[in-house]
């Protein structure tokens, strides 16, 4: 008998956002809604790490990425979104009204704007505004490893430095065993402006087979790219891996290729089976992430594989 409802999402951010996606859930709703529900709470959360709130890119923009995915292998995504509050809507409406699944940039803006959605200000929050100064004293593009729960001691600086991740994911079965996931995230803080990671990429930064299970990734997006990181967990699901042992697996791929550089990035995945079993692994310590079978969400530390 399968396990559901259940979701689950990356970081501590996910305790709010599972509360967003369990209303929804919990009253026997679709788990699409959900997804999209519960990653909008972070969005809007500003000085967070997700959305408008979250850090610019060097050039001191926000620019965001999302994608969202059905059971029906229905998809869309945005990227490289500028001043739109909610980028995980706009990817649903790309995958509902649109011939196509992925829209970035200015023609991303201006979909949401045909779309209804409302033009932000141009503006960094109070944590990003510091973050950004202190990061202009140096300039330089070098990815902190992201660091959350309690094995790991936290840098100081700046709320977004203690902080360190941008981004949310998100895997839900509702009632009626449908799979569906999101992403969202502001990227990379300090990238180079017009970059985008895996976060809006279908197969790497979220993937969803509804024969299978449901994948998800967070951390140095350039590395989840280079094994199609989502696809690769959903695929070693589907030749009979639980969902964690496929997660630890696309993390060893992932360490194997960047050797001795692995120390230096941190890249974690989440898994949900069809059957509502859970699963996540990360490079390094550092990392958790939420599930919620009730309406109390339970913060989990991910297991890791450099020691
Ligand atoms: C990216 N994967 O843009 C995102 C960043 C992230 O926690 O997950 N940060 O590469």
């Amino acid at each position: 008998k399968a396990n559901k409802p259940i979701v689950i999402s990356t970081w501590d951010a996910g305790v709010n956002a599972n509360k967003g996606a369990w209303k929804i859930l919990g009253a026997g709703g679709y788990a699409l809604d959900a997804v999209e529900a519960g990653v909008m709470v972070t969005e809007s959360e500003q000085g967070c790490c997700v959305g408008l709130g979250g850090h610019p890119d060097r050039d001191g923009i926000v620019t965001l990425d999302a994608c969202i995915m059905d059971e029906k292998f229905n998809c869309g995504g945005v990227a490289a979104l500028e001043r739109i509050k909610h980028p995980i809507s706009v990817a649903r409406r790309v995958m509902e009204r649109t011939p196509h699944v992925l829209i970035v940039g200015e023609g991303a803006q201006q979909f949401a704007l045909a779309q209804g959605f409302p033009l932000e200000p141009q503006k960094l929050s109070a944590d990003a505004t510091a973050a950004y100064k202190e990061w202009l004293k140096t300039s330089q593009y070098k990815p902190i490893v992201n660091i959350e729960n309690s094995g790991r001691q936290r840098p100081t600086g700046p709320v977004g430095d203690r902080q360190n991740h941008d981004t949310i994911a998100m895997l839900a079965l509702d009632a009626q065993g449908r799979l569906s996931g999101s992403c969202t995230t502001s990227g990379m803080r300090f990238k180079m402006h017009g970059r985008v990671g895996d976060s809006p990429l279908i197969g790497s930064g979220l993937f969803v087979d509804p024969a299978v299970g449901a994948a998800a990734a967070t951390g140095q997006g350039e590395d989840v790219v280079r094994i199609a990181g989502a696809h690769t967990v959903v695929e070693l699901m589907r030749q009979g891996r639980t969902p964690q042992q496929a997660c630890k697996e696309a993390i060893e791929r992932i360490a194997a290729i960047k050797g001795a550089k692995a120390k230096d990035i941190q890249v974690a995945f989440i898994a949900l089976d069809k059957n509502g079993q859970t699963g996540s692994y990360a490079l390094q310590t550092g990392f958790n992430y939420t599930v919620s079978t009730t309406d109390t969400p339970r913060l989990i530390d991910g297991e890791f594989l450099l020691k």
